[in-house]
C-alpha cells in the first residue's frame, strides 16, 4: 500500500449550501472534484489523527464509488477508524445517532437528500460534527475557504473494501468497520417509543398503515422496524428497495412527488395512516385517511401530545422552528409555558439549542421534524411519534388534528415553489423586494396593513453568531405573513420559495381549503414581489 500525494487545482464552486455541497453527478465526476472537497474537510479538522469517522449515504448513484475514495483518503489523512454502513447505506439520522454513540469526530453523509439521483441526477456531501449535527456555518465557511486554496490531496493506493457484509478490515493502519445500517438506530427508537402499544395497534386488525420509502434510504430501516419489530404485515412498506436513481422518482415526501402514496391514502379503502420519507431519511410526510397533515401542524401536534410518549413524558425544555415554518407550534409552546425559538432555514441552526438543552423538539415546514435524540431531522422518528400518539389516543389522524385546531386555532399555511428559474431574475426579485422593505410598514396592501417588513437576521442565543439575509418577511396586523427566500439546495438555476400563512381562530372556518383561505395573500405576494415580471412564471411548479 502506497501513500500518495496528488497535485490538484482548486474549484471555485464548492460552497456548501443549506445542507452540504450539492452538485450534479457529472460535476462530482470531474477529475479531483470529490477529492478536493473531502481533502478540504480533512484539512479543516483539528486533531483528527487516530479519531473515528462515520461514513455512509442514501444509496444514490455514485455513493459506492465515493465511499471507496473517502475511505482511502481517510486512511491517508491519519483517521484511526471509519464506521461505514453496510452496502454504503446510512440514513442521515442514523449517521447522526452513530456519530454520537461512537464518540466520533464527525461523519460524512453522501446525499443530495430530496434531489433526484442517477447518472444525470444530483449527488452531495454533508459533513457533520462530533455532536452528530450538520456542521455549523463557521465550519462550512472554513471548508469553503480551504477548497479555494487547495493544491494537493492525500490518498492511499489500496484495493476496494467489500461493503456488502458486516466485518472488520484494515486500510494501512486505519480500521474499517462495516456495520449494520439499522441496529443502533433501531435501538434508539425502542428507547423513545412504546413499541408494545404500537405493536398492539398495528396487529389489532383494526388499523392499517402504509409507509412509502420512495426507493430511497429508509426502506431497510422501515422494514426492520415496522414489519419486523412492530409486526405490521409484509407489504406495509412500499418502494422499500433503495435504488440508485430512486426508480426515476423525486424522493421528496410531499403531495406532488409521493404520488403513489397519495393515491392510496385518498382512494377507496384507504389505510388509517400513511407516511413517506425522503432520499436520506430525514424528512417525513404524515397522512391520515384522505387527510394531509402540514409539517407545521405536525410539529405542533407532536409538541402538544409529547407527554403521551415515553421518551418525552417528563416534558419539553423548549421547541424551535425555522422562521418560514408556521406559528402553530408557538401557540402550543405558549400554552405549555416553554420557550419557542425561531431559527433560519436548515437543521444546522438547531444544533446549539439542542446541545444547550434549550429545545427538545424542532421542526421545519419542509417536512422535517426531530428532537434531541440526534442532531438531525428524523423521518422515521416522526412516523413512530405519530404511531405512538395514535396508539394511546385511539382516534383518527384527522380527528386529532381537528381537535388541535379547535383548541389552538388553525394556521392556514402553504409554500409555493418556483423551481429552476433563471438565477439573475430570482436575485433581482430579492434585491428589489429588499429595497422596498423600509417603506412597507404602515402601508395598506389590499385588505392588509403591513406591521413589519425585514430581512430575517438570527443571533444564535448560545454562541452569539449572527446569520443575515435569511429570508424576507412581510407581516400584517391580522397575524398573516408572507416570506420569500431562495433555496440553498438546488443545483439548476434558482428556486424561489414563497411561504404564506394566516391564522383563523374561528373553528367554523377551519374546513376551508388552504389555497382558498390564502388566496388573497397569494395574489398579494405575486404583486408585491413582481413574481411574473422577474421569473417569467405564471404559477408555481410545486405547491405544498
Ligand atoms: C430545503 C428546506 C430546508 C431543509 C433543507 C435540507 O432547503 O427548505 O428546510 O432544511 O432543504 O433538507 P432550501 O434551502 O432548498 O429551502 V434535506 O432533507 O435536503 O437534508
Ligand atoms: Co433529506
Amino acid at each position: 500500500m502506497n501513500l500518495q500525494t496528488i497535485a490538484t487545482k482548486p474549484f471555485s464552486d464548492q460552497k456548501p449550501g443549506t445542507s452540504g455541497l450539492r452538485k450534479s453527478v457529472p460535476d462530482f465526476q470531474k477529475e479531483n472534484y470529490l477529492e478536493n472537497f473531502i481533502q478540504a474537510i480533512f484539512d479543516s479538522l483539528e486533531d483528527k489523527a487516530g479519531k473515528t469517522l462515520v461514513l455512509g449515504g442514501d444509496g444514490r448513484y455514485y455513493n459506492r464509488t465515493a465511499i471507496q475514495v473517502i475511505l482511502k483518503m481517510a486512511a491517508a489523512n491519519e483517521i484511526g477508524k471509519v464506521l461505514v454502513g453496510c452496502g454504503g447505506i446510512l440514513s442521515t439520522p442514523a449517521a447522526s445517532c452513530i456519530i454520537r454513540e461512537s464518540d466520533a469526530l464527525g461523519g460524512i453523509i453522501l446525499s443530495a437528500s430530496h434531489n433526484p439521483g442517477g447518472p444525470e441526477g444530483d449527488f452531495g456531501v454533508k459533513f457533520n460534527t462530533s455532536n452528530g449535527g450538520p456542521a455549523p456555518e463557521k465550519v462550512t465557511k472554513a471548508i469553503f475557504e480551504r477548497s479555494k486554496a487547495i493544491d494537493e490531496y492525500k490518498i492511499l493506493e489500496a484495493a476496494d473494501i467489500n461493503l456488502d457484509r458486516v466485518g472488520s478490515f484494515k486500510l494501512g493502519t486505519m480500521a474499517v468497520e462495516v456495520i449494520d445500517s439499522v441496529e443502533s438506530y433501531g435501538t434508539l427508537m425502542r428507547s423513545l417509543f412504546d413499541f408494545t402499544a404500537i405493536r398492539n395497534l398495528l396487529t389489532s386488525g383494526k388499523f392499517r398503515m402504509c409507509m412509502d420509502s420512495l426507493h430511497a434510504v429508509t426502506g431497510p430501516y422501515a422494514r426492520v422496524i415496522f414489519e419486523g419489530q412492530l409486526g405490521a404485515p409484509a407489504g406495509t412498506v412500499q418502494n422499500g428497495e433503495p435504488l440508485e436513481d430512486f426508480g426515476g422518482g423525486h424522493p421528496d415526501p410531499n403531495l406532488v412527488y409521493a404520488h403513489d402514496l397519495v393515491e392510496i391514502m385518498f382512494g377507496d379503502h384507504a389505510p388509517d395512516f400513511g407516511a413517506a420519507s425522503d432520499g436520506d431519511g430525514d424528512r417525513n410526510m404524515i397522512l391520515g385517511q384522505r387527510f394531509f397533515v402540514t409539517p407545521s401542524d405536525s410539529l405542533a401536534v407532536l409538541t402538544a401530545n409529547a407527554k403521551l410518549v415515553p421518551g418525552y413524558k417528563d416534558g419539553l425544555a423548549g421547541v424551535a422552528r425555522s422562521m418560514p415554518t408556521s406559528a402553530a407550534v408557538d401557540r402550543v409552546a405558549d400554552d405549555l409555558g416553554i420557550d419557542c425559538y425561531e431559527t433560519p432555514t436548515g437543521w444546522k441552526f438547531f444544533g446549539n439549542l439542542l446541545d444547550a438543552g434549550k429545545a427538545t423538539l424542532c421542526g421545519e415546514e419542509s417536512f422535517g421534524t426531530g428532537s434531541n435524540h440526534v442532531r438531525e431531522k428524523d423521518g422515521l422518528w416522526a412516523v413512530l411519534f405519530w404511531l405512538n400518539i395514535l396508539a394511546v389516543r385511539q382516534e383518527s389522524v384527522e380527528d386529532i388534528v381537528r381537535d388541535h385546531w379547535k383548541a389552538y386555532g388553525r394556521n392556514f399555511y402553504s409554500r409555493h415553489d418556483y423551481e429552476e428559474v433563471a438565477s439573475a431574475g430570482a436575485n433581482q426579485l430579492m434585491d428589489s423586494l429588499r429595497a422596498k422593505l423600509g417603506d412597507l410598514p404602515g402601508q395598506k396592501l389590499g385588505q392588509y396593513e403591513v406591521k413589519y417588513a425585514d430581512d430575517f437576521s438570527y443571533t444564535d442565543p448560545v454562541d452569539g453568531s449572527v446569520s443575515e439575509q435569511q429570508g424576507i418577511r412581510i407581516g400584517f396586523t391580522d397575524g398573516s405573513r408572507m416570506v420569500f427566500r431562495l433555496s440553498g439546495t438546488g443545483t439548476k438555476g434558482a428556486t424561489l420559495r414563497v411561504y404564506l400563512e394566516s391564522y383563523e381562530p374561528d373553528s367554523s372556518k377551519h374546513d376551508e381549503d388552504t389555497q382558498e383561505a390564502l388566496s388573497s395573500l397569494i395574489t398579494l405576494a405575486e404583486e408585491v414581489a413582481q413574481i411574473r415580471e422577474f421569473t417569467g412564471r405564471d404559477e408555481p411548479t410545486v405547491i405544498t
